[in-house]
């Protein structure tokens, strides 16, 4: 009897925490003020719609686009939208260039155009990068759009353009702005520089009301920057104005880089929970398993070549390619995640030919596969050699980077889940056989998916898997005794 109980007792443990382990689960339990306000996924339909995009576009936009990552002739090897902080680089001829800031060649509804042909969902678009130049005519600063030549709300443009075009569009702030005299990055000490700290904040907490308030339609508010000591220690007060930006604009998504604990903590709070809405941690960087990412949702943000997101006029070292990044989507969607890739227009409003030639790129492959991105999430089964499986209902989709020299594509099924009844390329519909493999000593189900002897492609193709049923399996693999 008593073993019979302890078997259940083992089985139920076992079944609660496969079922769970993907959840975010509370870790501990310090009683904190501005920690979490909740722990596992917002289930609301604005977060739903965030989660199903897969695709984003990022823009790096600024006046450090004119220097383009030099200064009389001298090459600046960090990243470009940092010139500013170069020693090479006179800290007043920058904060001047904004009287140069004339983009004749902007055209906000081709760069739209552009990023739907690429069959991104979301843009996040910088209004002020950490110079503290505003793209937008703050009221609240001149170093702003409206006082350089070209005079246009470029925020404004952006968002109705791409608008127009479906895509929902988040703004990115800064909470490092260079420009303000009260802005300071470790904590203030003496009784002025409180004062003018507190400037700062309210500067900032105006700066975003503002934004939310000329932009109703934007989604979401993308932080960055907030690593500064000072802004560490105004954990509660950053809270409550994250409460009041969340109050005007009801289904706001914010990441986990606006605002730390009580106790410093950033992105996760001191019992290990996340705070906000997703993990903004995914900088150039991709989890390599489901373990990795906490039950959370998330973002990877890419660069097109090693570390640049403003304009660089030279790109150093390897450029990835459309192939190297559909891939880094495939795998971000293959775990929940959406990928989000990086444009740096350059000082007149252009999107270099090497950006716009990946925006073909990874939009024609998006033309024809968009069904296994959008939507879809991870599918719970185990990663193979040949790419990542993603799902949506009852398809699970094969994406394949590397077929094997066999043609044979290894999948493995749960026991007692469901099972593949029919594999198909998603382009042209064309059926191929499942050839049953066993099972294996876990008494999972194996299928080998046959991918005609003749078929080739230049390009990663994906194949269908309808499932069906089979939680009535009762078979079982016969133990070999080794
Ligand atoms: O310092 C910035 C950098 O310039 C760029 O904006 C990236 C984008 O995620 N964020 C910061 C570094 O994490």
């Amino acid at each position: 009897m008593k073993k019979r109980y302890f078997l259940l007792l083992i089985a139920s443990l076992f079944i609660w925490g496969t079922a769970d382990s993907f959840a975010q689960q509370r870790r501990a339990s310090t009683a904190l003020e501005h920690g979490a306000h909740r722990i596992g996924k917002r289930v609301d339909a604005d977060m739903q719609q965030w989660r199903e995009h897969g695709l984003g576009q990022f823009i790096h936009w600024g006046v450090y686009a004119i220097p383009g990552g030099h200064w009389e002739g001298k090459f600046y090897t960090g990243a470009a939208e940092w010139i500013r902080s170069w020693k090479e680089m006179p800290k007043e001829a920058y904060d001047n260039l904004y009287k140069e800031f004339n983009p004749t060649s902007f055209d906000a509804k081709a760069w739209a155009k552009m990023a739907k042909e690429m069959g991104v969902k979301y843009l996040i678009f910088t209004t002020k990068h950490h110079d503290g130049f505003c793209l937008w005519p703050s009221k609240y600063t001149d170093y702003t759009i409206a006082n350089s030549p070209y005079k246009k709300d470029i925020v404004k443009e952006i968002v109705d353009a791409y608008n127009a075009e479906g895509i929902d569009v988040h703004l990115y702030f800064s909470i490092i702005d260079w420009n303000h005299p009260g802005y300071r990055s470790a904590a203030p000490l003496t009784k002025h520089d409180k004062d003018n700290y507190g400037q700062f904040l309210t500067f900032t907490a105006n700066q975003l009301k503002e934004l939310l308030t000329n932009y109703p339609t934007v989604k979401g508010l993308w932080f960055d920057g907030s690593w500064d000591k000072a802004w560490i220690e105004e954990a509660a007060w950053v809270d409550e104005l994250g409460k009041e930006l969340r109050a005007m604009k009801p289904g706001l998504v914010i990441g986990s880089r606006f605002r730390a604990d009580e106790n410093g903590k950033r992105h996760y709070d001191t019992n290990g929970d996340l705070i906000d809405d997703y993990d903004q941690t995914w900088e150039r960087d991709l989890p390599k398993s489901m373990a990795d990412l906490n039950g959370v949702d998330w973002d990877c943000v890419m660069t097109v070549p090693e570390n640049q997101w403003g304009y660089h006029s030279d790109w150093k070292g390897y450029v990835k390619t459309s192939y190297d990044l559909i891939e880094m989507m495939a795998h971000s969607v293959s775990m929940d995640g959406n990928f989000v890739l990086n444009f740096g227009p350059d000082g007149k409003g252009n999107i270099r030919p090497e950006e716009t030639l990946l925006a073909k790129e990874i939009g024609e492959w998006m033309k024809i596969n968009y069904e296994a991105i959008y939507g879809a999430g991870h599918a719970g089964l185990e990663k193979q050699g040949w790419g990542y499986y993603t799902q949506k209902g009852n398809k699970v989709y094969m994406l394949v980077f590397n077929p094997s020299i066999s043609k044979k594509l290894k999948t493995v099924f749960p026991r007692g889940g469901s099972i593949p009844e029919k594999a198909y390329f998603l382009d042209g519909q064309k059926e191929m056989p499942i050839i049953d493999g066993g099972r294996n000593k876990q008494n999972e189900r194996i299928f080998y998916i046959s991918i005609p002897e003749k078929y080739t492609s230049d390009q990663p193709f994906v194949i269908v898997l309808d499932l069906k049923d089979n939680s009535t399996d009762k078979d079982s693999y016969q133990q070999a005794k080794t």
